[in-house]
């Protein structure tokens, strides 16, 4: 027998599920989603009565929490994320953004200079030329969406841990801040960015990074989600303070696989 609920003021059952949902990696998510997640078994995760929209932003705050707990096992900054044979290359590679592929930004690789700020030593701009002629290396590990999907992908750049040596980084700050050249932006910690499989990309699968992967330079974490892979990247900052980013701003948990 279906039960009725009485309507909650300010909130729709239907999306705070499905938003709740996001908020969980996989597989737990799709776990859920079979399961039939509902608004009472939401208030038995989180132990938070839904009432109104505040509780409802509480519950959604609750997930993300449980979910960094979640991610410690799935995501071990310690060790090194799996690496896999060119069998396993997903392809075509999913393409995501908060935008569809089409709005994907123009970056003209020509005047391209990459600004970088805070605390380091050379604060010059990098053109392309420059950034292509540091030492590169290939990884095959796999992209995980929170939003439920995951593929494998090949990409090519320098460490990020060489990049901020070359600039003179002090990294007992805590903090490296990505700026995008849509708007979009993201927030990492010192220990992610001096990960050994932390790399500043400039191929995807053996090409130049097409456009809509993040031409023409993107950052690679395989021990982060996806949303903390900055695409199309402008500026980088090395700071004392942590700026959030585009989805942390939007509720996602900060860490999203340390
Ligand atoms: N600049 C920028 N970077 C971004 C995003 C974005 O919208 N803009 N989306 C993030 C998310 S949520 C994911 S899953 C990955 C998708 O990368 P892909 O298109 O290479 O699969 O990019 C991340 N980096
Ligand atoms: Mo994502």
């Amino acid at each position: 027998m279906a039960r009725i609920r009485k309507p909650i003021p300010g909130v729709d059952p239907k999306l705070l599920i499905k938003d709740a949902a996001k908020l969980m990696p996989d597989p737990m998510r799709r776990a859920f989603l079979r399961g039939g997640l509902s608004l009472g078994a939401l208030t038995f995760l989180t132990g938070c009565d839904i009432v109104d929209g505040a509780s409802a932003e509480k519950v959604l705050l609750r997930v993300s929490k449980f979910n960094d707990a979640v991610q410690g096992w799935m995501f071990n900054p310690n060790k090194l994320a799996p690496e896999y044979p060119e069998s396993a290359i997903t392809r075509p590679f999913p393409f995501n953004a908060y935008y569809p592929e089409s709005e994907a930004p123009e970056v003209d690789g020509a005047t391209y200079a990459l600004e970088v700020g805070g605390r380091i030593d050379s604060k010059e701009t990098w053109s392309l030329e420059r950034l292509y002629a540091l030492p590169q290396e290939t990884q095959i590990t796999r992209h995980i969406c929170i939003e439920g999907w995951s593929a494998v992908g090949k990409w090519t750049g320098v460490r990020l841990s060489e990049f901020l040596k070359r600039i003179g980084a002090d990294t007992r700050a805590p903090y490296v801040w990505f700026q995008c050249a849509e708007g979009y932006s993201t927030t990492i910690d010192m220990a992610t960015a001096l990960h050994p499989q932390t790399q500043l990309t400039f191929r995807f699968d053996g090409e130049i990074l097409p456009r809509k992967y993040g031409f023409p330079m993107k950052c690679r974490m395989p021990t982060k989600l996806g949303f903390k892979n900055p695409k199309h990247i402008v500026g980088m900052h090395v700071l004392d303070k942590n700026l959030g980013g585009y989805w942390e701003d939007r509720g996602y948990n900060w860490h999203s696989g340390l």
